[in-house]
């Protein structure tokens, strides 16, 4: 129970990080808001159980995500805190018992508004005037977007008031009110683009446009709810009514729907007749936030770590239909991902029809045992894909039959191999139609064949030309297949075949992980490469041998072996193997490189997540700290290091970066001289 706790909240907070990252830096969500809540709420509650098992990086201990890059950062004045959940009358009464308690008195005042599903930002006003606007980021940083809010019409650039603060600042979420979003959607289809999945991401989209003129037309707007750094002019109100009512004298858009409640009862009622109201409402929400009204309340009541103890989210329960299965679809994602899709009669779900719900996975489907004929109820909660919540089984027509799930892909035929987690993928990777310009570009990619030059666009026109059907078609490609593309000179043509021509002389692990077989990252393809040192002793392994490898347990063994078994893959392996790839032959190693030496590893790395950093350099002999002392031998740092690397440089132990770690894991360096 210990064990299985302790790896369920492993488990918990990975998934958490790589759901957040879809979320907040990518806008490309994978799973749906209320799918996150309820990972997030097992999380909370298994932390609560077991305070030993929160780690300081545990997704509960900080605000947000980490912002993207493609926008210069900004240092928010205050953090910008997120908003505590409950999803039940019970969840609210505990959340209003802690608050009463705290403040030793039964009578708390509210202000409750409805929340949105936008994004939010600060506004920084200097002097009345808008100086900066940013996404929340990571909560102490968010990303510039000034130039995109300025073109929002409710936006004031300038506060209405002869006396404005010295600093303001101004938070607030931006939104696509649902007209706005349908007509963006209608523009989008009819000029062939992707249609955004809901108002949020197409909010998201919009104010991260690298072209403000772009922004410009988006028909977005804006709520202000809160202030965060507050300096000179009149002092801050007292209330968070009072606040409202000032942010909307000095001309920023408040939500008009606001009120003042009292106690639990004021707040239910709110929560039951916005509820009544919500589709009426000219934007989408997903809930009602409450606020203690009184500041001096408020700072009593302090914050966690995320969020407030002095507010909460109060989320409308996820809306759902009844409808009936027509077929069960399986689809091939770029990365050769199976994922079934329940194609459904049309229903209107939360005023949207939907013909089509995810089963997310083989083992998803098995447990729900949805069927053809099945009547099934569906779920949209305000957000991407709509899923099935589960089968009517008393309304099951007779005759239904168990899906059988697929085990040969339905686009190449090639075997289906379960992967360490649910998911079940194509192992013909390198034939895949479906697969071809994402294993193209993965084999292009820096950390694989490191081919500069060969993008996204023009992968794109190869395939789709028909110029390129495998990776192996690359090394045949002459100057004149490119010119003759959309965009293509002479001198980027002839660049782009140099570096073809350049990338055939390789390593064994850049040319294993440039393979894309399912399961085998960099770690794993230089401990495959390392132990069998020969392409062809690790294409001749079977399962058992190649879980004599660090880290290849039986999962990967069987996706590796299926991978070298299907005889296209081999088919394409020998065809670049002709064409002149080759690589300096590996000596099998005796010990590890380095053996014997510690390794301390912080910051981000960009390639490999820690685990596989830490997996690859034991592989080779060195034992992994997780504090730098005076015996570390070496630190390796990646992106905004923090303090470890600072106690390093104290120490004087060398500080390496990602690349000489790679290079290291690559076998190209072995200079790691005793220091
Ligand atoms: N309406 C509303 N939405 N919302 C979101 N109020 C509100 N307050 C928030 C957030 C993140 O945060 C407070 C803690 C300021």
């Amino acid at each position: 129970m210990t064990r299985d706790a302790a790896a369920r909240a492993a488990e918990l907070r990975a998934l958490l990080d790589h759901h957040n990252y879809r979320y907040y830096v990518l806008d490309d969500p994978e799973i749906s808001d209320a799918e996150y809540d309820r990972l997030f709420a097992e999380l909370v509650q298994l932390e609560r159980e077991r305070p030993d098992l929160a780690t300081p990086d545990s997704p509960t201990q900080r605000v947000g995500a980490r912002p993207s890059t493609a926008f210069a950062p900004v240092v928010h004045g205050q953090p910008m805190l997120s908003l505590g959940n409950v999803f039940s009358e019970q969840e609210l009464a505990d959340f209003d018992r802690r608050v009463r308690e705290r403040l030793g008195h039964d009578h708390v005042v509210y202000v409750a508004e409805p929340k949105l599903d936008g994004l939010a930002v600060n506004l920084r006003y200097e002097n009345g005037v808008l100086m900066h606007a940013a996404t929340r980021g990571d909560g102490m940083t968010g990303e510039d977007v000034t130039a995109n809010v300025r073109t929002i019409r409710v936006c004031p650039l300038r506060l209405r008031t002869p006396t404005p603060p010295r600093i303001l600042e101004v938070r607030g979420e931006v939104y696509l009110p649902r007209d706005g979003f349908l007509r963006l959607n209608e523009s989008q289809i009819a000029q062939g683009a992707k249609p955004f999945a809901n108002p949020r991401n197409a909010a998201a989209g919009s104010l991260r446009q690298l072209d403000p003129a772009v922004s410009a037309r988006r028909p977005l707007r804006l709520f202000c709810y809160a202030a965060g750094e507050w300096l000179g002019g009149e002092p801050p109100p007292g209330t968070q009514e009072a606040l409202l009512t000032v942010l909307a004298d000095l001309g920023l858009p408040v939500n008009p729907e606001r009120r003042v409640v009292v106690g639990y009862e004021g707040c239910l009622r709110y929560y039951e007749d916005l509820g009544r109201r919500r589709a009426h409402l000219a934007y989408e929400i997903d809930g009602v936030v409450y606020k203690v009204n009184d500041v001096r309340e408020q700072q009593i009541l302090g914050e966690l770590s995320r969020s407030p103890r002095w507010a909460v989210a109060h989320k409308f329960p996820a809306e759902e239909a009844v409808t009936q299965v027509v077929r069960i679809d399986v689809q091939v994602g770029r990365t050769g991902a199976l994922t079934p899709v329940a194609v459904l009669a049309p229903v209107a779900v939360g005023g949207v029809t939907v013909s089509h719900a995810t089963l997310h996975n083989p083992d998803e489907l098995a447990r729900k045992d949805v069927r053809v004929g099945d009547f099934v109820g569906v779920r949209r909660a305000g957000d991407v894909i709509p899923e099935i919540v589960g089968v009517v089984f008393d309304r099951r027509p007779a005759g239904t039959v168990p899906f059988a799930f697929p085990d040969h892909c339905p686009v190449c035929g090639s075997p289906v191999v379960r992967d360490k987690g649910v998911i079940a993928r194509c192992a013909g990777g390198l034939i895949c139609q479906a697969q071809r310009r994402q294993t193209i570009r993965h084999f292009a990619s820096r950390r694989a064949m490191d081919i500069v030059g060969l993008g996204d666009k023009l992968v794109e026109q190869l395939v789709e030309s028909g110029t390129v059907e495998t990776v192996a078609d690359l090394y045949r490609l002459k100057p004149s297949d490119l010119t003759r593309l959309e965009r293509m000179g002479e001198k980027s043509a002839t660049k782009v075949i140099t570096a073809i021509a350049a990338s055939r002389q390789t390593t064994l692990p850049r040319f294993l992980y440039a393979l894309g077989i399912p399961e085998v990252g960099e770690a794993t393809a230089l401990a495959l490469a390392r132990h069998f040192a020969k392409l062809e002793a690790l294409m001749a392994a079977d399962e058992e041998q190649l879980t004599e490898v660090a880290d290849v347990g039986p999962i990967v063994a069987h996706a590796i072996a299926t991978f070298f078994s299907e005889p296209h893959n081999r088919q394409v392996i020998a065809a670049l193997r002709a064409a002149g790839v080759q690589w300096p032959a590996l000596e099998k190693p005796a010990g590890g490189a380095l053996s014997g030496k510690t390794v301390v590893l912080t910051g981000t790395l960009e390639g490999m997540t820690r685990d596989e950093a830490r997996a690859a350099l034991e592989g080779l002999g060195a034992k992994v700290a997780t504090s730098v002392s005076a015996r570390t031998d070496y630190v390796v740092a990646g992106r905004d290091p923090g303090s470890k690397a600072a106690r390093a440089q104290e120490l004087g132990v060398p500080i390496v970066g990602e690349d000489e770690l790679r290079a290291w894991l690559d076998g190209r360096r072995s200079d790691f001289g005793d220091r």
